[in-house]
Parts: structure tokens; C-alpha cells; sequence
């Protein structure tokens, strides 16, 4: 098999899973190189009732101006969770960065359940617009999607499957080739994924058993686990079906724990056996 490595953007939480807590280990566990470049350095997320915020914006140019001399090519460069003060570095270290073939893929991770995450303001969204241009694939959720459309988000968390092809043509226009929609709730106790590519105006989607209970982090699981999926060479919806089921599978443990998902993400270590199966 040969070596693949990626290179994904996002914060350092030191509890409450997310973001590089998971990319990383979800990522090497798929058989690839996860190079993380930390953002900022936060005590637990912010969902917490507080936190340490630590920004690391100034670190990151220097960061792969290191490499210069160096074998640092990347399959895929991946961003996550952003300060939106990040945002114009982090589209200059694609330009920097991309330019050897790697697909870039924006998960616009600042928001959930109809709202933005603590910190942010309309400002994010603007600024996340803009970096959807740079990328090949953007996977935001229904409320993220929203959002970076102007769509009002419907109360219950759900819509008919023309809102979702509605959202995804409408990002599309800002520039990345495939929206892949998570958390897409179409059919009565479903959830699923929903994926538009805007080159043929092709949709795919499916729904599956919806798992009660709330857990953080949960996107950044599917992000990571269908980042490498992408990578290894399955097709948009085909990654996107092995993260859903990965993290389905890491919710069924934490129920059976009974862990408070809410505040720790759900037992995702658990899940790495399963996801290794499938691959
Ligand atoms: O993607 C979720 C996430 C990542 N990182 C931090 C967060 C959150 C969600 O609240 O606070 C720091």
C-alpha cells in the first residue's frame, strides 16, 4: 500500500474530544500520516462553562516555512475549528501548500443545533465564505449550512430533501466541487449525508436509524474518519458512509457507558477496531 499523509488546521483542546484530539488518532489509525498544526492551545472546548484560550495564529507561516527545505507534500489539507482572525492565514498556507496536487477539504466547524459556538459572530461566517473557495470539499452541518447561505434554520433540525439540495447548490457556488452535508435529516427518524458535485450537478445520499442523545464533536469524528476515507481512494459518499457509521458505532458505546457525550465527545477509541474493519 502506498504512504499517504495528511496535514490538517485546527485547535488543541486538551479535553472534551474534537478537533485534533480525533483527527490525529482517527487518521493514523486509517493507515496515514496526520501532520496537526495546532491553532490554539484551549483547556477543553466551548461547551465547558470556561476555558484557556491560547492563539497560536502567529506560529503557523513560521511553522511550514520550516519545511522549506523538506519532502512535504500532502494528500489532502484539511481545516477544521478557526479562529476567523485564522482565516486569511490559513488560505495563504493552502495557496503555499496546494499547489502540488493535494485536495483541500473545509470542515466550517463553528456551529450546531440552529447556533454559532461561543466566541463567534456573523464575521466567521463571512470569513469561512470566503476560504469555501479554496476548497474541493466542504462538509458543513445543516445549522453551518445555513448559516454560510442565509437559509433560516428550520426549528426542528431537519428538512425536505430539497432543503438540502437547495443549501448544497447554493455553497457550491462559492466555489468548492463537492458539498457533503452531514447530519442530513430527511426521512422520519433518519439522519444521513447528503452530497452534491458541482461540475455534473450529481447528487448522492443516504439515511440511516438517527441515535438519540446530543454529543460534541461528533462532526470533527465524521470529518477525520471521511478525510481518510477520501484519501485512501473512496468515492465522496462511500467516505462519507464509513465516517456516518463510524461515528454511530462510537455513539453506541458511549450509550452503553452511559458517557456524558455532551461534554467528552462520544467513546470514539472504542470505534478505531470497527473503523479499521471496514477499511
Ligand atoms: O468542532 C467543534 C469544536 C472544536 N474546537 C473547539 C470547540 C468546538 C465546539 O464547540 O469549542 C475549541
Amino acid at each position: 500500500m502506498s504512504r499517504k499523509r495528511v496535514l490538517t488546521i485546527q485547535d488543541y483542546s486538551c479535553m472534551g474530544r474534537c478537533s485534533l484530539t480525533v483527527a490525529l488518532p482517527t487518521i493514523s489509525a486509517m493507515g496515514i500520516e496526520c501532520v496537526g498544526i495546532p491553532t490554539a492551545v484551549l483547556s477543553n472546548h466551548t461547551q465547558f462553562k470556561s476555558w484557556t484560550f491560547k492563539d497560536l495564529s502567529d506560529q503557523i507561516l513560521p511553522i511550514i516555512e520550516k519545511w522549506g527545505d523538506y519532502d512535504h507534500e500532502f494528500d489532502m489539507i484539511y481545516t477544521g475549528y478557526l479562529g476567523n482572525e485564522q482565516i486569511p492565514t490559513v488560505i495563504e498556507l493552502i495557496k503555499r501548500l496546494s499547489h502540488k496536487g493535494g485536495r483541500v477539504y473545509v470542515d466550517p466547524a463553528m456551529a450546531d443545533d440552529g447556533k454559532l459556538y461561543p466566541g463567534f459572530d456573523h464575521t466567521h461566517v463571512v470569513a469561512m465564505r470566503e476560504l469555501l473557495a479554496y476548497a474541493d470539499y466542504a462538509k458543513p452541518n445543516l445549522t453551518e449550512a445555513c448559516l454560510l447561505t442565509d437559509t433560516p434554520y428550520p426549528a426542528d433540525g431537519k428538512g425536505d430533501i430539497s432543503l438540502f439540495r437547495e443549501l448544497a447548490k447554493k455553497l457550491s457556488s462559492y466555489g468548492p466541487k463537492v458539498v457533503i452535508l452531514s447530519g442530513a435529516r430527511f426521512e422520519e427518524g433518519k439522519t444521513g449525508v447528503y452530497c452534491y458535485y458541482a461540475e455534473t450537478g450529481k447528487e448522492e445520499y443516504f439515511q440511516k436509524e438517527l441515535l438519540a442523545g446530543h454529543y460534541h464533536g461528533t462532526g470533527d469524528l465524521f470529518s477525520s474518519a471521511a478525510v481518510g476515507g477520501l484519501v485512501l481512494g473512496k468515492s465522496p459518499i462511500e467516505a462519507s458512509e464509513l465516517a456516518h457509521d463510524y461515528v454511530s458505532e462510537a455513539i453506541r458505546y458511549s450509550v452503553s457507558n452511559n458517557t456524558d457525550g455532551l461534554t467528552y465527545g462520544p467513546d470514539f477509541e472504542l470505534a478505531i477496531p470497527y473503523l479499521c474493519s471496514r477499511l
